[in-house]
């Protein structure tokens, strides 16, 4: 993109946002303009225009300005043909050739690469293989949350991937989704699980129902963005003994939907908010709020567990 420097009112009709924004940005976070020509107002540069496309685009998504600006400090120069310039000067094909994974070793390195590849084939065979060795639990807290996050990093800060995302989540739901029981359920599912309404982010409870099944533990899994009616008619229908809510951002975490939980006429013996959009003083009492996968798991297997102990006695 061959941009010459802008004024901040030309800016500010490229990205859609007012000037009196722009200023906030530069003041707050230091996104201003970095051209200065003598004796005029600074001026905005191709780089500096992409950092503010950055803030512009997390913050249109509910990413906090503090946040977005922190992405967006450290966005890459976009230049001609979809190649990025690092301000280290380095320059990498398409938007960065890697995803970070930090610490999480080489399946982890090689998932990411084969991600990038969008070679669904070896993404598949990485997730299937790891669940096969190391159990669900395992494989999503070493293997899959290192490379979601690491892909959440990437396209915070250059807007790419979103092809990497969308079908690594596929191979992910897909590995899940072929779990089974491990042993034949003892009566019906007693636990229901529920992504909150709007809510699209569904792999941590995916993890979660892969993760009791494994655990021969049945249950019922309804899936991403659940309006609440649906939901209280599935507890209505289904009374079921613990139902786990997951919101992954806060616009998602209405605590009117655990009350509502709460107060139904089935009402479960537990109901658990959980995911990282749910803030636990907003929350109703008598709500839990497990916070990885281990813990929600130990709850629902222990909710099993005294179900099986009174049927027997
Ligand atoms: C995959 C993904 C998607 C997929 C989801 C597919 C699916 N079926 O789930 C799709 C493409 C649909 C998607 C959509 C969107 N996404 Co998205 N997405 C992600 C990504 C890459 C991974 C999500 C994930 O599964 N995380 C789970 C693990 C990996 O997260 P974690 O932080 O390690 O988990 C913590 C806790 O959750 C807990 N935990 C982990 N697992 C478990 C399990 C259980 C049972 C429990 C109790 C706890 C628990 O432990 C961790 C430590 O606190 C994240 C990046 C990220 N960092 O999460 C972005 C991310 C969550 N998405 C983001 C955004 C902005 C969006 C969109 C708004 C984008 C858009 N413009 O449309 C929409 C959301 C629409 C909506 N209404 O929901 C932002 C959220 C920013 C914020 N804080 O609000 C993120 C963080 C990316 C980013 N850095 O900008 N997304």
């Amino acid at each position: 993109m061959a941009v010459e420097a802008l004024s901040a009112g030309a800016v500010a009709r490229r990205l859609g946002v007012a000037v009196t924004t722009l200023r906030t940005w530069h003041q707050r976070y230091g996104l201003g303009p970095s051209q200065h020509v003598p004796g005029h107002h600074r001026r905005y540069t191709a780089a500096d225009l992409a950092r503010l496309e950055v803030m512009r685009r997390l913050t249109a998504e509910g990413v906090s300005p503090a946040e977005a600006a922190r992405w967006a400090r450290q966005a890459p120069e976009t230049i001609s043909g979809g190649t990025v310039r690092h301000r280290s000067g380095t320059v990498r094909d398409g938007g960065g050739a890697t995803i970070p994974v930090g610490r999480a070793g080489p399946v982890a390195r090689g998932l990411a690469r084969a991600a990038m590849r969008l070679d669904s084939a070896a993404i598949s065979e990485t997730i299937s293989r790891a669940i096969a060795t190391d159990g669900v639990v395992d494989t999503w807290d070493r293997l899959l949350r290192p490379v979601l996050v690491g892909i959440g990093e990437r396209h915070a800060a250059t807007a790419a991937l979103v092809e990497v995302e969308h079908l690594v989540s596929r191979c992910v739901s897909t590995a899940f989704a072929t779990v089974t029981m491990t042993r034949p359920a003892f009566g019906p599912p007693r636990i229901l699980l529920s992504c909150a309404y709007e809510e699209q982010h569904s792999l941590p409870l995916e993890a979660l129902a892969a993760a009791l099944a494994e655990a021969g533990v049945s249950h019922r899994f309804l899936g991403a963005r659940v309006p609440l009616t649906a939901l209280l008619d599935a507890v209505d229908r289904t009374g079921p003994a613990a139902v786990v809510v997951w919101s992954h951002t806060r616009f998602t975490a209405d605590p009117a939907q655990l009350s509502a939980l709460l107060a139904a006429p089935r009402r479960p013996l537990l109901v658990l908010a959980a995911g990282p959009g749910w803030q636990s003083d907003t929350l109703p009492a008598g709500v839990m709020c497990p916070t990885d996968l281990t813990e929600a798991l130990t709850l629902a297997v222990a909710v099993r567990d005294s179900l099986d102990r009174s049927a027997v006695s």
